[in-house]
């Protein structure tokens, strides 16, 4: 990298932004990568010290959902996170070359960028012959070629991470995740069909900020976004301890936010940010809207059952609540019920609040 490049903080002044809104996007982005908000200082060296790091971006089997999320983060911003932390230096989607343009840009940025660059892949490697062919290589071809000397490789999405929705039965182009292609090479998997772009985001700011890769579970996920189930963390769970369910999608009280359980969520079972992070900024996430979790970062979530039937026990959990018999029990229960309700709306209403409280402050 030239010697004369700005860091990011040089480039974020460059850009006509504050040394104050500077401070509040680490302030932002400490909070995004699980650091309390004394600690943003050091996000803010970090930043003062280190260049834009390289970043390039794979699609390989996909439906570009991954992109899409990315490209409309907010928290970061992503004018901040593509703009002065990285330089997004290769992207199908948002690329304006096409065809053999775009290949030997490729084959550019790689030489030039040789042992510097994240490599984030978006989608599915297939293990048949004949599909996925770009530019006369196959993908797994191409995905070898830029892992060898990426930085850090980052798996973005379920299908990348464990083979996602082309790896559904019955698997016709024999989708797999590119852990199968890139074998002893350290990935960081984040899955999501698409993953909240937050956490995409949060992921690379850690990178770029201490210079090493996030603290992963065993299967490669980072423990700052994945160490919760959906169901720790869900609006509806005092619904559910006190056995409350909403019984179809018509029932008035899916409105009222009573839990999905028996509309076959599969929270209990899903590891994922939604219930804390929510979507688009905070705003809400599937069982918020009412839509059961379909357990979209989990592996062969598309095979594990259908979306909407229960499991026949809840898995998982302490909990000695029989669903099938708590619909009866629930009538009776309806007395005490409005109490706890009354409190549950007051702490979802203070939590409404807080969230709009926290929009006010970004904007
Ligand atoms: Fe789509 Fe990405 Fe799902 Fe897969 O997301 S949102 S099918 S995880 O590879 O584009
Ligand atoms: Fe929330 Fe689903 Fe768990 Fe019910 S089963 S509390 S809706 S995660
Ligand atoms: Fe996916 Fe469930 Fe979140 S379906 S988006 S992991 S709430």
């Amino acid at each position: 990298m030239k010697q004369d490049e700005p860091t990011i903080y040089e480039s974020v002044l460059q850009k006509g932004y504050s040394r104050r809104t500077f401070l509040k996007m680490c302030a932002a982005l400490a909070a995004t990568i699980g650091l309390d908000f004394s600690q943003s200082g050091k996000v803010a060296h970090a930043l003062e010290t280190k260049k834009r790091v390289p970043v390039i971006w794979l699609q390989m089997q996909d439906c570009t959902g991954c992109s899409e999320s990315f490209i409309r983060s907010s928290y970061p911003k992503v004018e901040s996170v593509i703009f002065n932390m990285i330089s997004l230096e290769y992207m199908e989607v948002l690329s304006a070359a096409a065809g053999f343009q775009t290949e030997e840009a490729e084959q550019n940025v790689l030489k030039k960028y040789a042992g510097e660059y994240i490599l984030i892949v978006e989608g599915s490697v297939p293990k048949e012959a004949g599909y996925l062919t770009i530019g006369g290589r196959s993908g797994g071809d191409l995905l070898r070629e830029a892992a060898e000397h990426a930085k850090a490789v980052l798996a973005f999405g379920t299908c990348s991470s464990w083979g996602g929705i082309a790896k559904a039965k019955p698997n016709p182009t024999g989708a797999q995740p590119i852990s199968a292609v890139l074998k002893g090479i350290p990935i960081i998997r984040v899955p999501g069909c698409p993953p909240i772009a937050e956490v995409m985001t949060g992921v690379i700011a850690h990178i770029v900020t201490f210079d090493q890769l996030p603290e992963t579970d065993m299967l490669g996920r980072p423990k700052a976004f994945f160490r919760h189930r959906i169901h720790d963390k869900c609006n509806r769970r005092a619904y559910f301890d006190a056995g409350l369910f909403a019984e179809s999608f018509d029932d008035p009280n899916l409105k009222a936010g009573y839990c999905l359980f028996k509309l076959g969520c599969k929270g209990p079972t899903t590891y994922n940010s939604c219930a804390e992070m929510r979507w688009n900024g905070g705003v809400s996430y599937p069982i918020q809207s009412g839509n059961p979790c379909i357990g979209c970062s989990e592996a062969d979530f598309w095979d594990n059952g259908p979306f909407y039937t229960h499991y026949s026990k809840i898995p998982l959990t302490q909990t000695t609540i029989n669903p099938e018999t708590w619909g009866a029990a629930a009538v009776g229960a309806a007395a005490l019920g409005v109490g706890a309700h009354a409190g549950i709306t007051a702490a979802v209403k203070h939590h409404k609040e807080k969230q709009q409280d926290k929009g006010d402050q970004n904007e």
